[in-house]
């Protein structure tokens, strides 16, 4: 039989792996461990709970109706990163203001953390799958001091870590500091993770792709022109290819990761710069794509290369094998220039 390597054993055996000091790492995603199994047990138990599940009636910085679980993950990260006192600022999507410590150890944390501590919330009521997802950065202001603009609007290329939790069938933690991506399972007997996904990769070519079809006539040219194509008759490329949108991004994404695919979440006409959120979700999702070989892109630009302006930014993003990215892009590239009149033809 295998040993069975626990994520607390992985940490400790690829410290080297950490470009800066040993120890930090491991209490920083130690933090993130233990607020990802205690919400996954409440998201367990979603069902069963009146004054859990549904709405807080409260909404987020975006205008949507945040769900108590969304409320509850969000406290959890904040106060396990919190007590780590490794971090002198924490991002989150559900919070309008960045949270920048101001008093005691925490002013001297070398880390910023970004987060979507509950992706895909909607699918809570429906027991579909979802997700947390976050990334950590150096600070880039003087420890010891309150945490700046700068510490939070970094670039994904100034990224030292990222991961994703799915709480699905069964509960994963995949993360990457650079050096690949280890995907880790949840045994829910003794409450550990454990290496169950080495080394992923996401397979260069895929067969699957994930957009939210119902918004097809908002498309731009190049992804409708790809839709088809994918659609499209052809066995030399196994076409056509099958349609997958749980609507859930960490599923998705989690799914293209193993089986290939390609997730796009373009412009619309009533978002022109599409929904997801830059800093939460495309950088840190782009990161760990990337550490796997596939590629992440807003329909042109790297994800990773592109400098946030503002905490919420949303982007465009077109994520997964990179086979399948490559084609897209080229289907944006040579569409586009068509005019609005075409577009609106089609
Ligand atoms: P959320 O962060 O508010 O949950 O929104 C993000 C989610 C993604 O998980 C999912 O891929 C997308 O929104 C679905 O959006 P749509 O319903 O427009 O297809
Ligand atoms: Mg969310």
């Amino acid at each position: 039989m295998n040993r069975v390597v626990t994520l607390s054993e992985f940490i400790v055996e690829r410290q080297a792996d950490f470009p800066f000091a040993k120890g930090e790492l491991s209490r920083l995603l130690s933090a993130i461990r233990l607020a990802a199994k205690v919400v996954n047990r409440e998201v367990n138990k979603a069902g069963l709970v009146d004054d859990i599940l549904g709405s807080s009636g409260a909404e987020n910085i975006q205008g949507e109706v945040q769900q108590k679980l969304d409320v509850y993950a969000n406290n959890q990260m904040i106060n396990a990163l919190r007590a780590q006192q490794e971090v002198c600022g924490i991002g989150s999507e559900e919070n309008d203001e960045v949270i920048a410590f101001d008093k005691g150890q925490a002013l001297w944390g070398k880390y910023i953390v970004m987060m979507d501590p509950l992706d895909g919330s909607s699918n809570i009521d429906v027991n579909v799958s979802i997700g947390t997802i976050f990334s950590i950065y150096r600070r880039k202001s003087k420890a010891g001091t309150v945490a700046t603009a700068e510490d939070f609007l970094q670039p994904g290329l100034d990224l030292v870590a990222a991961g994703y939790v799915i709480y699905g069938s069964s509960t994963m933690l995949v993360f990457s500091t650079g050096n690949g991506v280890n995907g880790f399972t949840l045994d829910p007997s003794i409450g550990v993770f454990c290496l169950s996904h080495p080394n992923m990769r996401v397979p260069k070519d895929g067969r699957m792709y994930s957009i939210n079809e119902g918004n097809y006539r908002q498309f731009p040219e190049g992804v409708k022109r790809y839709i088809k194509y994918c659609q499209d008759e052809d066995a030399a490329t196994g076409r056509p290819y099958t349609s997958r949108y749980i609507g859930s991004l960490v599923a998705d994404v989690h799914r293209n990761m193993i089986k290939g695919g390609i997730y796009i979440y373009p412009s619309t006409g009533s978002n022109p710069d599409g929904k997801l959120r830059l800093m939460y979700e495309n950088i840190p999702l782009a990161f760990i794509v990337e550490q796997a070989g596939g590629r992440a892109t807003d329909g042109k630009n790297r994800i990773l290369s592109l400098t946030p302006e503002h905490l919420h930014q949303r982007t465009p993003l077109f994520i997964g094998s990179k086979n399948m990215v490559d084609k897209a892009e080229a289907f944006m590239e040579e569409y586009s220039s068509t005019s609005a009149a075409v577009k609106n033809e089609n």
